[in-house]
């Protein structure tokens, strides 16, 4: 049987375009996410068309009773066939000045991106070492290396993710577990729609005046760094559009 990829926030985004590169690759696949209707349609249209085992689980990350009973009901020959982690699940809530934030929004940001991450890493790692090996690839940001106006608490929760990463690999190289930080810039998915709360022409504005990133781009970066030779490990990954030079400076036409 194949290794199982197990990829979180695979409802939209990066995780969807994650799911569908390892599938067309054979890789079998849990995919996770709150979405249950989407975790269902992407499960039909890929074991269909690939002929792959997919396996649903719908958990917010954010809820460790729910992350751990999900994972813990997996079944031993799926444990132990587990190569592979993608922590992608996470957002950005609002844009603004920190004296202006709102408390939900830092909570919902910080329980996502790093609680959520730590509990799925938590439920998963134990797997892994079971198993002799395995990799985690965490999808930080170029938030996670820079700040930018703005930013502050979803740039703190990014720059955790950055620590984590490093801190993982540390921990884990006794087991011969691989950890790759993939920090990507602007890319267009539902991301600043989430962001903006639903106000979809703030989110366009994000990208307009220049080529963005796509979730394939993020996809095919996952896929390069997890089939490496078991030697190699790509630790850092940063992944930009052509038009951006830095978390701040865009050229747009
Ligand atoms: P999307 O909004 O398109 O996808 C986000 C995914 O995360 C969805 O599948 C969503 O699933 C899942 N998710 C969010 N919150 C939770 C939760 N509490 N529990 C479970 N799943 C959750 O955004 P992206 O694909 O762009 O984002 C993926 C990752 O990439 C995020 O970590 C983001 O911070 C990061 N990133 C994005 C960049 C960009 O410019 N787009 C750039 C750099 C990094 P559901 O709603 O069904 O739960
Ligand atoms: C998403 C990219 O620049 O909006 O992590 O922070 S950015």
């Amino acid at each position: 049987m194949n290794d199982y990829a197990l990829i979180t926030g695979a409802t939209a985004g990066f995780g969807e375009a994650c799911a569908k590169i390892f599938a067309k690759n054979q890789w079998n696949l849990i995919i996770t996410g709150r979405r249950d209707e989407r975790l269902q349609s992407l499960k039909n249209s890929l074991s269909e068309e690939h002929g792959i085992h997919v396996i649903t689980l719908c958990f917010d990350v954010r809820n460790q009773e729910e992350v751990s009973v999900s994972l813990d009901s997996l079944p031993p020959e799926v444990k132990n066939k587990i190569g592979l982690l993608i922590n992608n699940a996470g957002l950005a809530v609002g844009k603004g000045p920190i004296d202006k934030g709102i408390t939900d929004d830092w909570e919902r940001m910080i329980d996502t991106n790093v609680k959520g991450l730590l509990y799925v890493s938590k439920a998963v790692i134990p797997m892994l070492k079971e198993n002799g090996k395995g990799h985690i690839i965490n999808i930080g940001s170029i938030a996670g290396k820079e700040v930018y106006p703005g930013g502050n608490v979803y740039c703190a929760s990014k720059h955790a993710v950055d620590a984590l990463s490093k801190a993982m690999r540390i921990d884990l190289v006794e087991y011969g577990i691989k950890v790759t930080n993939i920090a990507p810039g602007a890319a267009e998915t539902e991301f600043s729609i989430v962001r903006f709360k639903g106000d979809t022409s703030a989110a366009d504005s994000v990208y307009k005046g220049y080529d963005p990133l796509i979730a394939i781009d993020i996809a095919e970066t996952a896929y390069f760094a997890a089939t490496r030779p078991a030697h190699v490990n790509l630790n850092d990954i940063v992944i930009m559009p052509t038009a951006q030079a830095s978390a701040t400076v865009l050229h747009k036409n």
